[in-house]
């Protein structure tokens, strides 16, 4: 069994390439684009065996993102591929300095994710899901709350990124019910203050965390300032380290698989968020979604901790 999987949506994302206009007849780059898969891709580069779970098309996309994620080292093996369901894409386009989203994924493979997924699925040391999937159809829903709640995969530590993706949802209400019932069942939650507070109606740390009172380790982001973990009674923070910002897309996925890398191995608190920082940046730093393999990896929690343990 592998040691971490990932179960998520992956698309291929279709994006000006770099200074290019979002036009006709400009040149466009394609990549995967799918928050799990990611954290799969960043666990591999630190040298866990990372898989990644998701139905793909049996088309000629779905061909490049399996071929193109176990490129990147992920397992791709466990994938299945339908021809019910094309796989889904999603534009990116730069407007005022920001990128606005577009997604084609309504009716894809993955929506038809559904919970008797997982009877095929081993079940590894942890498994990495976010709240994505819980907005994308009903099976997806069912899916989710039969990894998180049910714990159908065993004895598998259940990590969970809220990653709130407003279009997905109905409604703010279902989006903040939903993912709250989640995120209290699973063993780690990530979660950026922006994040609580749309959904939640507050930013504050130990505010959030009296949101989630059982929940193992949680880890609150407040991107360029600093990460909080939670866990039992102890409160640590790891203060952000300066990076320069080339494309920001997939630092959140990279901060969780740095610090599943480093929980994983063992580490402290301190430990764990200074991983998650060390691959964020890595990521930062990189045009794409992912880090170089081995970019980020941290001996030991050097860096600035200013931790209460
Ligand atoms: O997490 C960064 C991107 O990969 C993500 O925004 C794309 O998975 C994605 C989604 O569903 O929005």
């Amino acid at each position: 069994a592998p040691d971490v999987l990932a179960i998520g949506e992956t698309m291929l994302l279709v994006a000006p390439a770099a200074g290019a206009p979002f036009a006709l007849g400009s040149a466009m780059t394609i990549s995967p684009a799918g928050a799990e898969a990611n954290v799969a891709v960043g666990c591999s580069g630190l040298g866990l065996r990372a898989a990644w779970y998701s139905r793909l098309g049996a088309d000629a996309i779905g061909d490049l993102l399996a071929d193109g994620l176990a490129a990147r080292g992920v397992d791709t093996s466990l994938v299945r591929r339908t021809d019910a369901a094309p796989t889904g894409v999603m534009f990116k386009r730069p407007l005022d300095g920001r990128s606005e989203v577009a997604y084609y994924r309504a009716g894809s493979a993955a929506s038809t994710m559904d919970a008797a997924d997982l009877d095929v699925l081993p079940a590894p040391r942890l498994v990495h899901v976010s709240g994505i999937t819980a907005a994308l159809s009903d099976s997806c829903r069912r899916l989710l709350d039969a990894v998180v709640v049910e714990r159908r995969l065993g004895s598998s530590i259940v990590s969970f990124d809220v990653n709130h993706r407003p279009v997905l949802w109905p409604s703010p209400e279902r989006a903040a019910t939903e993912l709250l019932h989640l995120a209290r069942a699973a063993d780690v939650v990530f979660v950026g203050r922006d994040e609580a507070e749309r959904l939640w109606g507050t930013a504050d740390a130990d505010a959030v965390r009296e949101l989630l009172p059982d929940v193992p380790h949680v880890v609150v982001k407040d991107a360029e300032h600093e990460a909080v973990e939670f866990a039992g009674d102890t409160v640590v923070r790891v203060a952000t380290p300066p990076v320069e910002v080339v494309e920001s897309v997939g630092a959140g996925d990279g901060f969780a698989a740095g610090w599943i890398a480093a929980s994983l191995r063992g580490e402290d608190a301190a430990g764990r968020l200074s991983a998650g920082h060390a691959l964020a940046a890595a990521v930062l730093r990189s045009p794409t979604d992912h880090a170089a393999p081995g970019a980020g990896a941290v001996e030991s929690h050097a860096g600035s901790v200013d931790g209460l343990e």
